[in-house]
C-alpha cells in the first residue's frame, strides 16, 4: 500500500449486503473510510427476507447521508435451497434495536445482478473489488451471467465460512450454509477469493471498550451504531453464549482498506455440498505448499486495535450528516480517546 494517503487510490468496491448488525457498519466503515470509493450497494435474502434487508441498507445509507451510490435489491431466494434468515441473532426486522429513519434514498430500478455486472464492466479491468458479506447468490448469478467479470474483478474479499469453526452448523457458517452453491461457484471459479471467516471475524469483538468509544463520538450515526451493537451483544450472549459480540463484516471492508489489519494464508477451500453432517463447510486444504493455481486465501489473525480504529475513524468522518456538517472531519479515534497516535 502507497504510505501516502495524497497520492494513493481509493480502492474501488461493490458491497454485496443483508443488514444485519453487521452489514450496517461494514457499510459505514466503507462510506467513512477516505480509502474505499463505494462504486454500488446491492443487497441479497440472507439474515432477512430481500425486502427487508433493502429497506434496511436504504435506512443506514439515509443515516450515514450516502449521496450518489446506487442501491439495488438482487435475489430474493437461494439457488437451490429454500430460504433461510437469522431472526434470533439480527431480529424481525433483520436489524432490531435502533430506531429506522424513513428512507431519503431511491431504490435503483436495475436487479443487483445487472448492476454488479454493468458497475464491473464499466471500469477497467482489475480495478472492482467485490465484497459480499452476505449469501453469495448475487455474485454467483452476476459471474454466469456475465462470465467475463470473472476476469475483469481484482478479487472477491467475502465474509463467509470458517476453517475451523460454524456458526450454523458445527462447521458450516450462516453465508455459506444459506446458499452452498452458489459458494461453490464463487469459490471455484478463477478469480483470486479471500475468506474472512468465523476465524477471524470470532476476534473482532466489540467489547464493552469499543462501544464505549462509538458512544463518545456523540454524532447520530454513532448513536445508530451503539443501539445496534447493544441489540447484538444481547442477542449474541443469548443465541451463541458469546459475551461480546463479533463484528464480522466489517473485516472484510478492513482488508480491502489495509490488508495489514489482518494476516491471510494462501491455501485451497473448497465447499462441501454432500455431505449429511458437513454441508455448506468451507473445507481448507492446510497441508504445504498450496500448489500454483491456487486461488484462494484464508484470513487467520486480526489486528483487534487497528481494525476498531479504522471503524471509529470512519464513524468519526460521516460525522452528522442531517445537521449538513462536511465530512473529512480531523478527529481521529485516537484524539477520542484522548491518546497520542
Ligand atoms: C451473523 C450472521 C448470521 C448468523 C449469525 N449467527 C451471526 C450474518 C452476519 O451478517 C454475517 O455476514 C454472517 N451472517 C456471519 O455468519
Ligand atoms: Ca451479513
Amino acid at each position: 500500500m502507497d504510505p501516502n494517503p495524497m497520492t494513493r487510490e481509493p480502492k474501488k468496491i461493490i458491497l454485496d449486503c443483508d443488514p444485519g448488525h453487521d452489514d450496517a457498519v461494514a457499510l459505514l466503515l466503507a462510506y467513512g473510510n477516505p480509502d474505499i470509493e463505494l462504486l454500488a450497494v446491492t443487497t441479497v435474502v440472507g439474515n432477512q427476507t430481500l425486502e427487508k434487508v433493502t429497506r434496511n441498507a436504504l435506512s443506514v445509507g439515509t443515516i450515514a447521508g450516502i449521496t450518489g451510490v446506487p442501491f439495488a435489491a438482487g435475489c430474493d431466494r437461494p439457488l437451490v435451497r429454500a430460504i433461510e434468515t437469522a431472526p434470533d441473532i439480527h431480529g424481525d426486522t433483520g436489524m432490531d434495536g435502533p430506531e429506522q429513519p424513513q428512507s431519503t434514498i431511491e431504490l435503483d430500478p436495475r436487479h443487483a445482478v445487472d448492476l454488479i455486472i454493468e458497475t464491473i464492466m464499466a471500469h477497467e479491468p482489475g480495478t472492482v473489488t467485490l465484497v459480499p458479506t452476505a449469501g453469495l447468490t448475487n455474485i454467483a448469478m452476476a459471474a454466469r451471467k456475465e462470465p467475463r467479470i470473472v476476469e475483469r474483478v481484482k478479487e472477491v474479499v467475502l465474509m463467509g465460512g470458517g476453517y475451523h469453526v460454524g456458526n450454523w452448523s458445527a462447521v458450516a457458517e450462516f453465508n455459506i450454509i444459506i446458499d452452498p452453491e452458489a459458494a461453490h461457484i464463487v469459490f471455484n471459479e478463477n478469480w483470486p477469493v479471500v475468506m474472512v471467516g468465523l476465524d477471524l471475524t470470532h476476534q473482532a469483538l466489540a467489547t464493552h471498550e469499543v462501544v464505549e468509544k462509538i458512544a463518545a463520538i456523540g454524532s447520530k450515526p454513532a448513536k445508530f451504531v451503539m443501539e445496534l451493537m447493544e441489540f447484538f451483544t444481547k442477542t449474541y450472549r443469548d443465541a451463541q453464549g458469546f459475551d461480546y459480540p463479533p463484528v464480522h463484516d466489517p473485516c472484510a471492508v478492513a482488508y480491502v482498506i489495509d490488508p495489514t489489519v489482518m494476516t491471510t494464508r494462501k491455501v485451497p477451500v473448497d465447499i462441501e455440498l454432500q455431505g449429511k453432517l458437513t454441508l455448506g463447510m468451507t473445507v481448507a486444504d492446510f497441508r504445504a505448499p498450496a500448489p500454483a493455481d491456487c486461488n484462494t486465501s484464508v484470513a487467520v489473525d486480526l489486528d483487534h486495535g487497528k481494525f476498531w480504529n479504522l471503524v471509529t475513524d470512519a464513524i468519526i468522518r460521516i460525522g452528522e450528516p442531517d445537521a449538513g456538517e462536511p465530512t473529512g472531519a480531523p478527529a481521529t479515534a485516537a484524539a477520542i480517546a484522548g491518546e497520542a497516535k
